[in-house]
C-alpha cells in the first residue's frame, strides 16, 4: 500500500470549473457522465491525472473527441491523460458503477432500497474519474434520472432547477448547486422518502425551506431533528454571526451508514440513529446525541464547506473548529459544566489511550494509507477540539470572534490550512502565541508535574512546573508546548482569593484588570521547568489547578487527600470539583488494585464514602452533575495508568467499590429513586433530564447488590417506566446479574421492540458489554440472531464494539475474546473495510497486558496482517499495532 506525506504537497497541475453530472439509476447497474470544464494552473503540458476505483470506464471525450485506447492510461486506481490540451477544455467520461454491490457503504449505494452516497474522505472516486482531493473545489449540476415508483423523491445538493416525467415510468431530477465544493461534500439520495417540514427565517429576513427526509412510517419521529436544527441555525447567527446561504436544507436519515452523519453542502446525510427519536424509543443520551449531531453538521456550512481544507492533514481544521463549536452549542442548549465533564471523560476514554500507543499521531499527521482511518482515531476530532478551545481561553470570547471574523473574511471560498486558522487568530488579536502551533505537529499527552509550597513570611505562594511530552512513534524527542493553565487559589473557608500579582520569568505581571481583583488567571507554560510566585497571600492557599480542563494534558500535582476532599467540597470551578472526586477514585483503586492482587482484604475508604455522600446530600449542586460526581473512573482509565494493565484485578475492585457504595448509600440511593420519578410526560430539557440522570445511577448502585428487594425495584422500574431513558436504565441494571429474572426481562424487551432496529441495536450493546465471564459464546450466539446483520455499520458498533469495550472478557486470559474479534476483524474486511479497520484498532494496546495476553493478541493480530486481499483499511490498523 501507498503512503502519502504531508511534506509531498504539491497544488494541482489542473482546477476545474464547472461539472455537470448526470445519474441514470438502474436496478442492475447506474450510467454516470460527468462534463468537466478543466484549465491548467499553469501553462504546460502535464499529465491530467484522474483518481478512480472500482469503475468500469465507457468512454472519455476530449473537447467533444472520443479518446481511443492509447490516448489514455488506465489502471486499477487511475485514469491518466498524458497530453491534454494546453488552455482549458471540456472533459466527458461516462462510468459503469454497481450501488447495489456496494457493501463498502462509500461512493453511491443503496441503503434498504434507497440509493444515498457517501463520499468523505475519498468516496466520490467510486462514482466517477476526478482529481478526488479537497482543494478542487467547482460548481455542480446533477441530472438524476429514474424509475419514478421505486424513486419518486431524487435529491442532490443546492437549488432544484428543473423535474419531470419521462418515458418508461421514470422522471428526473436537475439540481445546481451555486457554491464551489469539493468532490467530497457531493451528494445524491434517491428513494421512497417523506418529509418534516418546516421554515427557518434567517437574520436578514430569508425564509429558508428545512426538510427532513425518511421512510413514512418514520416521519413522526423527527420533530426533536428539526428543533435540533433550527437552534442550530440560530445559534450560529446569535454566537458567530453566520447565516444559512441557500434557500432549502435538507436532511435524510438512513439506516446503513459507517459514521454518524455527513455534511454535503444543503444535503446532510445522517445515520438514523442520530435522526430518529421518540420519548418510548430513544434515550436522554440519544436526544443529546442528535442535537449535538445536527448542530455539527449544520455549523460545518460554514467551517468546513465555504472555508475547507486544501488536504487532508488539515482534517482537524474543519473538524476539530467544529467539533468545538457543537460542544459550545450544546453547553448552551444544556449544562456547561456536565457537558464538559462528558467531554473531558470521552477524551481520556478514547484519545489518552490511542496518544500513548502505536496509532499515536499528532492532530496534523505527517503521514496515512487510508485517510477514513484517521477519523476513527478521536485524536483528530477531540485534540482537534480541544486545541481550538485553548485559542478560546487565550483570547477570550470576544477575541476568539475576532479571529473567526477575520479567519471568513480572509478565506471564504477557498481550501486551507491550519497556519491559516493560526494566523486569522493571531492577526486578528495582535497576540503572541509562543510554540502554539507545536499542538498541531507534536503526538502525544503532555505530562505536566507540579509541586507548590507557601512561604508565610514573604506572604507568597510558588507553583513548579514541569512539562514533557512522552516519545511516540517516529518522535521519539520532543519540545516543550505551550499550555495555559486556568488557575485560582482557595483560601480555608473554601472561597477564592483575589490574586494581585504573580512573578514568572524575571517579570511581575500584575493580575487584577483595572484594579478589580481577579480571582482566576491564566498561567502560560512554554518551558520544560518553569516557576510562578503569587503575592499577597496571607494564608496557605489550596490551588486548582487547571480549570475547566484548559488544556488537553495529563495533570500530576501534589495535593494531598485532604486538599483534593477540600477541592470537592468547596471549588468554585464545578468542573475541578469534579475532577477532584475523580483523582481521588483514581487514587483509591489504583491502592486498592495492588491490595487485590497481593491477596490483600479490599477495604474502602470512610473519607471516600463521606465525601460522595456531602456531595449526594448537597442540595445546592445541579442533579446531573451528582450523578457526574458519583460516576467511578471506567475501568479503561484504570487499566491505563498502571504498569502492566491487569483487567480483573481492575474490574474486581471497581465492582466491589460499586457494592460497598451502594451498601453504605443505601438509604440515600433509595430516596433519589423515590424522588425523582416521572411525574409527568417526558420532555427533553436539562432539569427532566438531570432528574433521570441522578434516578437512574441510583438504581445502577442498588441493583448490583444483587439483593431480592432491590431487584424487584428496578423490575418495579422497568414496568412502569414511560420512556426509554428510564426503561432501559432499568433493564441495564437488571442485566447486571445473571439469573431468570435477567433472560426473562431480557427476553420480555426484545418482544416489545422487536420492529425498531435501533431499540434492537441497544439489546445488542447491552448484552455485549455484560461483564459475566464466558460472555464471548453469548455474543457468538448472538451474531446469528435473525435481527443480526453484519453489513449494517449500527449493528457491528453494537455488538462487536460493544464486547470490545467489556474488559475482562475482551481480554479474558484464554484468548476467547482476541480469537473472537479476529475472526470477525477478516470476513467483516471482505464487506466493509472502514468498520472492520474501527473494530481492529481494539487490538491497540495489546503491549500494554501481561505475556500471555500479549502473545494471544499478537497471534490475532499476525492472522489479520496474513489474510488474503486484506483491504489497505485494516492493513494500516493491524500492521501499525505490531510495529
Ligand atoms: N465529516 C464527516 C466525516 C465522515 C466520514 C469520514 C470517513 C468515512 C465515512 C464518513 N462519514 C462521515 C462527518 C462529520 O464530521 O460529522
Ligand atoms: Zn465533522
Amino acid at each position: 500500500p501507498k503512503e502519502i506525506f504531508l511534506k509531498d504537497y504539491k497544488l494541482p497541475d489542473y482546477y476545474f470549473d464547472s461539472v455537470d453530472l448526470s445519474f441514470l439509476l438502474g436496478e442492475e447497474k447506474t450510467i454516470v457522465s460527468s462534463k468537466i470544464t478543466v484549465f491548467p494552473r499553469v501553462d504546460g503540458s502535464s499529465p491530467l491525472v484522474l483518481d478512480g476505483a472500482d469503475l468500469k470506464l465507457l468512454s472519455v471525450k476530449v473537447n467533444g473527441e472520443e479518446l481511443k485506447n492509447g490516448d489514455y492510461h488506465l489502471d486499477s486506481r487511475h485514469l491518466t491523460i498524458p497530453s491534454p490540451p494546453s488552455g482549458t477544455f471540456t472533459l466527458e467520461i461516462v462510468t459503469e458503477i454497481y450501488p447495489q454491490k456496494n457493501t463498502s457503504l462509500e461512493g453511491l449505494y443503496k441503503s434498504s432500497g434507497n440509493f444515498c452516497t457517501q463520499c468523505e474522505a475519498e468516496g466520490f472516486r467510486k462514482i466517477t474519474f476526478y482529481q478526488d482531493r479537497p482543494d478542487i473545489m467547482a460548481k455542480y449540476t446533477v441530472r438524476i434520472e429514474a424509475d419514478k415508483s421505486l424513486y419518486p423523491v431524487l435529491l442532490s445538493n443546492g437549488n432544484l432547477l428543473g423535474q419531470g416525467d419521462l418515458e418508461g415510468g421514470k422522471h428526473y431530477a436537475l439540481w445546481e448547486d451555486p457554491f464551489k465544493k469539493p468532490c467530497y461534500l457531493f451528494a445524491l439520495v434517491a428513494g421512497q422518502l417523506e418529509s418534516r417540514d418546516d421554515t427557518f427565517v434567517t437574520c436578514s429576513g430569508r425564509n429558508v425551506s428545512l426538510r427532513i427526509w425518511t421512510p413514512a412510517q418514520d416521519v413522526h419521529k423527527t420533530a426533536h431533528a428539526m428543533y435540533s436544527l433550527k437552534a442550530a441555525m440560530k445559534w450560529d447567527e446569535d454566537v458567530f454571526g453566520l447565516e444559512y446561504d441557500l434557500d432549502l436544507f435538507n436532511i435524510v436519515a438512513v439506516p446503513d451508514f459507517n459514521m454518524g452523519a455527513m455534511e454535503n453542502k444543503s444535503l446532510n446525510i445522517f445515520n438514523s440513529k442520530l435522526v430518529l427519536a421518540s420519548p418510548e424509543t430513544a434515550s436522554d443520551a440519544d436526544y443529546a446525541a442528535i442535537l449535538g449531531v445536527i448542530g455539527h453538521e449544520y455549523f460545518h456550512n460554514w467551517t468546513g464547506n465555504r472555508v475547507t481544507c486544501r488536504d487532508w492533514f488539515q482534517l482537524s481544521l474543519k473538524e476539530g473548529l467544529t467539533v468545538f463549536r457543537d460542544q459550545e452549542f450544546s453547553s448552551d442548549m444544556g449544562s456547561r459544566t456536565v457537558k464538559r465533564i462528558a467531554d473531558v471523560s470521552r477524551l481520556r476514554i478514547s484519545q489518552f489511550p490511542q496518544d500513548a500507543g502505536p496509532m499515536a499521531h499528532p492532530v496534523r499527521p505527517h503521514s496515512y494509507i487510508k485517510m477514513d482511518n484517521f477519523y476513527t482515531v478521536i485524536i483528530l476530532v477531540y485534540q482537534g477540539a480541544e486545541v481550538v478551545r485553548m485559542y478560546k481561553t487565550l483570547l477570550g470570547s470576544q477575541g476568539f470572534r475576532k479571529g473567526m471574523d477575520l479567519y471568513f473574511k480572509r478565506h471564504d471560498g477557498q481550501a486551507v490550512t491550519c497556519e491559516d486558522f493560526f494566523a486569522a487568530m493571531r492577526d486578528a488579536n495582535d497576540a503572541d502565541f509562543a510554540n502554539f502551533l507545536q499542538w498541531y505537529s507534536q503526538a502525544g499527552t503532555p505530562l505536566v508535574k507540579v509541586t507548590s509550597s507557601y512561604d508565610a513570611a514573604a506572604h507568597t505562594f510558588t507553583l513548579k512546573f514541569s512539562q514533557e511530552v512522552p516519545p511516540t512513534p517516529g518522535q521519539p524527542v520532543k519540545e516543550p508546548m505551550f499550555i495555559p493553565v486556568v488557575s485560582g487559589l482557595l483560601d480555608s473557608s473554601g472561597k477564592d482569593m483575589p490574586l494581585s500579582s504573580v512573578y514568572h520569568d524575571g517579570a511581575l505581571r500584575s493580575i487584577a484588570n483595572n484594579s478589580e481583583p481577579a480571582y482566576s488567571t491564566i498561567l502560560r507554560l512554554t518551558k520544560k521547568e518553569e516557576e510562578f510566585v503569587f503575592s499577597d497571600i496571607h494564608e496557605r492557599p489550596v490551588p486548582s489547578l487547571l480549570r475547566g480542563f484548559s488544556a488537553p494534558i495529563r495533570l500530576e500535582s501534589d495535593l494531598s487527600d485532604s486538599d483534593l476532599f477540600f477541592l470537592l467540597a468547596h471549588d468554585s470551578d464545578d468542573f475541578n470539583r469534579w475532577e477532584a472526586g475523580q483523582v481521588l477514585a483514581r487514587k483509591l483503586m489504583l491502592s486498592l488494585v495492588v491490595d487485590f492482587q497481593q491477596g490483600k482484604p479490599l477495604v474502602l475508604n470512610p473519607k471516600f464514602v463521606q465525601g460522595l455522600r456531602s456531595i449526594l446530600c448537597d442540595s445546592s449542586l445541579e442533579k446531573e452533575f451528582i450523578a457526574k460526581a458519583i460516576t467511578l473512573p471506567g475501568e479503561g482509565e484504570i487499566m491505563d495508568m498502571m504498569e502492566v494493565a491487569d483487567p480483573d484485578a481492575v474490574h474486581a475492585v471497581r465492582s466491589f467499590i460499586r457494592k460497598q457504595l451502594a451498601s453504605e448509600l443505601k438509604a440515600d440511593f433509595l430516596s433519589l429513586v423515590e424522588n425523582n420519578r416521572s411525574s409527568e410526560e417526558y420532555v427533553f430539557n436539562h432539569p427532566n433530564m438531570a432528574r433521570r440522570a441522578l434516578k437512574n445511577i441510583a438504581l445502577a448502585y442498588l441493583a448490583s447488590l444483587e439483593d431480592q428487594e432491590l431487584t424487584e425495584l428496578a423490575l418495579h422500574e422497568y414496568k412502569t417506566a414511560t420512556n426509554m431513558t428510564e426503561q432501559f436504565a432499568a433493564l441495564a441494571a437488571i442485566a447486571q446479574n445473571p439469573g431468570k429474572i435477567h433472560d426473562e426481562v431480557l427476553a420480555d424487551f426484545y418482544t416489545k421492540w422487536q420492529d425498531d432496529f435501533l431499540v434492537v441495536n441497544k439489546w445488542f450493546a447491552l448484552q455485549a458489554m455484560s461483564d459475566v465471564p464466558g460472555n464471548v459464546e453469548n455474543v457468538r450466539n448472538l451474531l446469528s440472531h435473525p435481527a443480526y446483520d453484519l453489513r449494517n455499520p449500527n449493528k457491528v458498533y453494537s455488538l462487536i464494539g460493544g464486547f470490545c469495550s467489556s474488559p475482562v472478557n475482551f481480554h479474558a486470559k484464554d484468548g476467547s475474546g482476541y480469537k473472537f474479534l479476529g475472526e470477525i476483524v477478516v470476513q467483516l474486511d471482505k464487506i466493509n473495510p472502514q468498520v472492520a479497520s474501527r473494530m481492529v484498532s481494539a487490538f491497540s494496546r495489546w503491549r500494554r497486558y501481561d505475556e500471555t495476553r500479549q502473545n494471544l493478541a499478537k497471534a490475532q493480530l499476525e492472522m489479520i496482517v496474513s489474510a488474503n486481499g486484506l483491504s489497505e483499511n485494516v492493513f494500516e490498523i493491524a500492521s501499525k499495532c505490531l510495529a
